[in-house]
C-alpha cells in the first residue's frame, strides 16, 4: 500500500452513539453500507496514512446473531477511526469445552501470516462501544477498552478487570508470551492475562468512563462454557506458568478459512482439555 508521503489520517468522531439490539441485522445491507471494504473484512484509508495496522480478533462459536450486530455497528466506527484494519473471527470447531484465550492466540498468529499488523484488538462478539472516541488501537501500555459496560452499571467490576475488549501491540503481546492456552471453560483467563502484564512490568491504559461506555448483547450461558473450577488455582500461579504456557506452546489445526466481505472466519481445531 503506497501510503508513504500521505498525511496522517485525521479522525472526525461523532462521539456518543445510539446502540440497541431490537432490529434484526441483514448482512447484505451491511455489505452495501460499507462499500470500501475489501474481501475478508479489510479496510485501508484511501488518501491518508493510517495511524496503525490493527487486526481485530473475535473468539467465536455459535453466536451468529451477535456477530451480525457487531459487524453492523463496528465497521462504520472503525472506518471513522481511520484504521488500516482486518476482522478475524476465530471459530472453535467441534463440541469440546470453549477456550477463549487459546482462540485469541490463534487469531494473533493467523492474522500475522496475512499482513504486518502492529496492533491486536481482542473483542468478545457481544460487546459494542457506545462512543467512537474509544479508539480501537494500541497505546504505550496495554489498553483495556470495555471499561464501562452497561451490565456492570457503567463502571469497572473490579480494578484489575481486563475482560471484554483489550488491545495489545505485537511487542506487548510477545513480551507476555501471548495468552494462556489451558483455561478451558468460563472465567479467569482475562485475570491471567492481567497478571502476565503486571509481571512483565506493564500497566493498564484505559479511556475515561464516559468514552469507555459499551453495551453487551444479553444472552443465556453457552453450553460447553461452564465456569472452570480450576480458575482460582490457575490465576494464583501465572508467574510460573506464563513461561511455558502461551505462544511458545500453542498448537492447533486450521480446518477452514472463509473470506467473506465483512470478515475472515477461521475455523480451528484447538484440541481438548485432555490433549
Ligand atoms: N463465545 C462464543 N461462543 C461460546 C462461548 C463464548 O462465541 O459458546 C465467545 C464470545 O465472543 C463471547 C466470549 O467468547 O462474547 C466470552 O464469552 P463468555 O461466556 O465468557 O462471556 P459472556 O460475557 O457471558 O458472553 C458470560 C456468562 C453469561 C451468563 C448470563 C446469564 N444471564
Ligand atoms: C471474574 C472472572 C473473570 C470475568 C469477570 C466478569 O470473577 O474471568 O468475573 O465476569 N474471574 C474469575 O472467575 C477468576 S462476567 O460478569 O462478565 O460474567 O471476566
Amino acid at each position: 500500500m503506497g501510503s508513504r508521503g500521505y498525511p496522517t489520517c485525521l479522525i472526525i468522531p461523532v462521539g456518543p452513539l445510539h446502540v440497541e439490539f431490537s432490529q434484526v441485522v441483514n448482512l447484505k445491507n451491511v455489505e452495501k453500507e460499507n462499500p470500501e471494504l475489501r474481501e475478508g473484512g479489510r479496510y485501508t484509508p484511501k488518501d491518508c496514512k493510517a495511524l496503525q495496522k490493527v487486526a481485530i480478533i473475535i473468539p467465536f462459536r455459535n453466536r451468529d446473531e451477535h456477530l451480525k450486530y457487531w459487524l453492523f455497528y463496528l465497521h462504520p466506527i472503525l472506518q471513522r477511526q481511520q484504521l488500516d484494519y482486518g476482522i478475524y473471527v476465530i471459530n472453535q470447531d467441534g463440541e469440546e469445552t470453549f477456550n477463549r484465550a487459546k482462540l485469541l492466540n490463534v487469531g494473533f498468529t493467523e492474522a500475522l501470516k496475512e499482513y504486518d499488523y502492529d496492533c491486536f484488538v481482542f473483542s468478545d462478539v457481544d460487546l459494542i462501544p457506545m462512543d467512537d472516541r474509544n479508539i480501537y488501537k494500541c497505546y504505550n501500555q496495554p489498553r483495556h477498552l470495555s471499561v464501562s459496560m452497561d451490565k456492570f452499571g457503567f463502571r469497572l467490576p473490579y480494578n484489575q478487570y481486563f475482560g471484554g475488549v483489550s488491545a495489545l501491540s505485537k511487542e506487548q503481546f510477545q513480551k507476555i508470551n501471548g495468552f494462556p492456552n489451558n483455561y478451558w471453560g468460563w472465567g479467569g483467563e482475562d485475570d491471567d492475562i492481567y497478571n502476565r502484564l503486571v509481571f512483565k512490568g506493564m500497566g493498564i491504559s484505559r479511556p475515561d468512563a464516559a468514552i469507555g461506555k459499551c453495551r453487551m448483547i444479553r444472552h443465556m450461558r453457552d453450553t460447553k462454557n461452564e465456569p472452570n473450577p480450576q480458575r482460582f488455582n490457575k490465576i494464583a500461579h501465572t508467574k510460573e506458568t506464563m513461561k511455558s504456557d502461551g505462544l511458545n506452546s500453542l498448537t492447533y489445526t486450521v480446518i477452514k478459512t472463509d473470506k467473506f466481505q465483512l470478515y475472515t472466519k477461521i475455523t480451528v481445531d484447538i484440541g481438548s482439555p485432555k490433549s
